[in-house]
């Protein structure tokens, strides 16, 4: 299994040039805390300027479509978003799922898609508030990521996370975190063996911030977090890559 955390801000639909002063400021910071492995997914926009003025952390896309090219309006492919300079694209977000009506094998298709580039994947998962009530939230997301995951484990994290904790400030006993990532790594390791399934990271995300992370990331099997509003300054996101250090 991989030493280091990986710590990823997803910066969703925020961020307009201004905000790379802030991307610049979680670089230096980063560059200082060499363990941690550190990124930022922010709007497609600003892709190409943070890669050309970030050294020290990872840049990547929210989204990616499933298809080489076409006739898809308003879509990226990922060999599009590589050359903008993403080197890893997130797929499956909830919200996604929700507001486009991304489907599993919609997510793994586009997980495929991203490895055929030689992208990283980090794949979202997670149980609504529903689910969770349902006493069955284990099941439900084991059987979303077995349904969603690409053939390969190439470059792939998954990231574990609660519709219900997403924005909220609200997050999981630490036992519960715990049972579900204990959950979602056997399915990794049923599809690709022990080795491989061992490999890929499992991140926490839903209201991580610089109080709570020591603590997610303590939990066993937690590689990592995906931090959405947590992540949009420098201020937020360097307690947290502090923690992960
Ligand atoms: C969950 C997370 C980032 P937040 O979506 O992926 O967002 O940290 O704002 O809950």
């Amino acid at each position: 299994m991989s030493q280091r955390y990986y710590i990823v801000g997803n910066w969703k639909m925020n961020g307009m040039r201004a905000a790379l002063s802030e991307a610049r400021a979680i670089d230096r910071a980063a560059q200082r805390l060499p363990k941690v492995e550190v990124a930022l997914a922010p709007p497609v926009t600003l892709i190409a300027a943070m890669r050309e003025s970030l050294n020290g952390i990872g840049v990547g896309a929210q989204n990616c479509h499933h298809a080489e090219k076409g006739a898809h309006t308003g879509d990226l492919a990922a060999s599009m978003l590589r050359e903008g300079g993403a080197d890893f694209v997130i797929v499956g977000h909830s919200e996604r799922r929700a507001d486009h009506n991304e489907t599993n094998e919609m997510v793994k298709a586009k997980a495929e898609a991203a490895q055929g580039v030689d992208m990283g994947v980090i794949l979202c998962v997670g149980e609504s508030e529903a689910e969770r009530d349902s006493g069955e939230a284990e099941e439900i997301v084991a059987r979303q990521l077995a349904a969603s995951l690409p053939d390969n484990a190439q470059r792939l994290s998954v990231a574990y996370e609660p519709i219900w904790a997403i924005g909220t400030g609200r997050v999981p006993q630490t036992g519960d975190v715990a049972k579900m990532h204990r959950r979602l790594r056997e399915v990794l390791v049923e599809k690709y063996g022990d080795e491989e399934g061992a490999e890929v990271r499992i991140l926490y995300g839903g209201s991580v911030k610089g109080e709570n992370a020591a603590e997610l990331l303590a939990v066993p099997e937690v590689g990592g977090a995906l931090v959405g509003g947590a992540s949009l300054t420098a201020d937020g996101f360097v307690p947290i890559v502090v923690a992960a250090s």
